[in-house]
């Protein structure tokens, strides 16, 4: 069955192949910073699975050719307006026989690649780097070729280095491209992606039906993706609550060395889940981005247990007690307000009077460490704080948020640091007080529910946030 097939075309090194990149998240796309780097012609098929008569396939939906940039455009169309392409019925004709004619010929080894898929009656794509100059000198003859094929086409304006020449080149492409639109393939979002699909529909009549059905096609995938990676958070947060921790008396260190012992098999546990979740959630969002999360963050966040031991802070101590239901009504004040957890800090430091307010709040640490007793071998971690787990829910958040809208175009590492979310905290604290503490809360069905669809929640409203702050 035939499929929509574009050609992405464009002068050298402005983005053609990471175009491709990001729409189809094919990371075998070669993309470098040199000009020059696609030299032939090569098809990337975008396929979808798809379940026919009960079997799974894959499904190609559409092709880009990826191309090299024009070289020689003003010879050959030279030639081309010789041959009398303008007045011609049959305007691909006259290129297949240029194909024909000109095959091996040196001058014209990239115009060859590049009208070779064309001739093949492909729509066009013509990619342009609105962060330079508009010189119409520089692009007249290619836009003059593309315009002499007279098949459908778009241009798609890459702000690779901002959009200073966005209007120039608006208005010098408007002789040329009926349809215009801007496209960060580095920054772009999903939802950004459906949209320069919505517009290649609009292209042809005969595409249109088959480019709606990829849309539709995404978005439900988009939708189970977040479902799993719902499941996917709510089965590490079960795994850090079940993990037994424990140390064995060694008759040298004292108790508080016992004790910074624990902490520091929590830390490193939880660091590794997480980590190990972060490439679960990267592989099914069929990417391969590194995330990393800001250790130092964490670890003066939540492990410093030298800080918590002997001078928590009022607001770590506030935190905590709200997360156990204490201060709900604190949590509600200072979320109403719309303080993140940094500026609570601030707000503590300038207002003595909210300072006064928490200081009748107990300390109660990270971890809830069995008592000390020496005639016992081993010493143990009772429970781990509900906060570890809202801690994990709002890391993998971020992660989940930012794969949304990356694509392979993007390779950059993606880093994590973002902070406690205190309006959480009212919704979830006594939840996953319970789940932390005992392992029939953990595994009731109406808990583990509750905890999924809050989480599910979560990852729906996170996707409409086009920027997260991630690094
Ligand atoms: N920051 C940023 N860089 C981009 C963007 N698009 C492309 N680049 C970079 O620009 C350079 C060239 O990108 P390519 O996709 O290889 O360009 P091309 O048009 O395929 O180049 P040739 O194949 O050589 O004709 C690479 O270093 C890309 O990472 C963008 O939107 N933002
Ligand atoms: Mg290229």
């Amino acid at each position: 069955m035939s499929h929509p097939v574009f050609v992405v075309t464009g002068a050298p090194n402005k983005g053609k192949s990471t175009f491709i990149k990001a729409m189809t998240n094919d990371e075998s796309v070669v993309v470098r910073e040199q000009a020059r780097t696609t030299t032939s012609a090569k098809p990337y098929p975008f396929k979808i699975e798809r379940a026919i008569g009960g079997k799974i396939d894959w499904e190609t939906c559409f092709t880009l050719w990826d191309t090299p940039g024009f070289e020689n455009a003003a010879e050959m169309h030279e030639i081309l307006t010789e041959w009398g392409i303008r007045e011609s019925d049959h305007p691909i004709e006259l290129i297949r026989k240029f194909l024909e004619t000109y095959a091996g010929h040196s001058d014209f080894v990239y115009e060859l690649e590049i009208f070779k898929p064309i001739a093949g009656y492909a729509c066009i794509i013509y990619v342009a780097d609105c962060s330079k100059p508009f010189r119409k000198s520089e692009y007249l003859w290619e836009m003059e070729l593309i315009k002499f094929t007279r098949l459908p086409r778009i241009a798609v304006l890459n702000p690779v280095d901002g959009d200073r020449h966005l209007e120039s080149w608006r208005s010098g492409l408007t002789d040329y491209f009926n349809n215009i639109k801007v496209f960060n393939p580095h920054e772009t979002t999903f939802d950004e992606k459906l949209r320069i699909l919505g517009a290649f529909s609009h292209l042809t009549d005969e595409w249109e039906e088959p480019l709606n059905k990829v849309i539709g096609a995404l978005k439900m995938q988009r939708e189970k993706v977040l479902e799993e990676c719902a499941r996917i958070i709510r089965k590490t947060i079960l795994q850090i609550f079940d993990r037994e921790f424990s140390v064995r008396y060694d008759g040298i260190r004292d108790e508080e060395e016992h004790r910074v012992e624990l902490v520091s098999q929590v830390r490193e546990f939880v660091h590794k889940t997480m980590d190990d979740t972060q490439r679960e959630i990267t592989h099914r969002f069929g990417l391969q981005i590194d995330v990393a999360f800001d250790r130092e963050f964490d670890d003066n966040d939540l492990f410093d247990t030298t800080v918590r031991r002997k001078n928590l802070s009022v607001h770590q101590r506030a935190l905590i007690n709200v997360m156990v239901g204490g201060g709900i009504g604190a949590a509600v004040d200072v979320a109403a307000g719309g303080l993140t957890f940094g500026l609570f800090t601030t707000a503590l430091g300038v207002g003595g009077g909210l300072a006064a307010y928490f200081k009748e709040i107990s300390p109660m640490d990270l971890v809830k460490i069995g008592s000390y007793d020496p005639d016992e071998e081993r010493i143990q971690i009772d429970s781990l704080s509900p906060e570890l787990g809202l801690l994990v829910i709002n890391r993998l958040r971020q992660v989940v948020a930012v794969l949304y809208n990356r694509t392979a175009a993007n390779t950059e590492t993606v880093v994590i640091r973002k902070d406690l979310d205190l309006a959480d905290l009212q919704n979830l604290g006594s939840l996953l007080k319970k789940m932390a503490v005992s392992r029939k809360d953990r595994y009731s069905e109406k808990n583990k529910q509750k905890l999924l669809d809050y989480i599910h929640e979560k990852l729906k409203e996170d996707r409409t946030v086009v920027k997260v702050e991630a690094t």
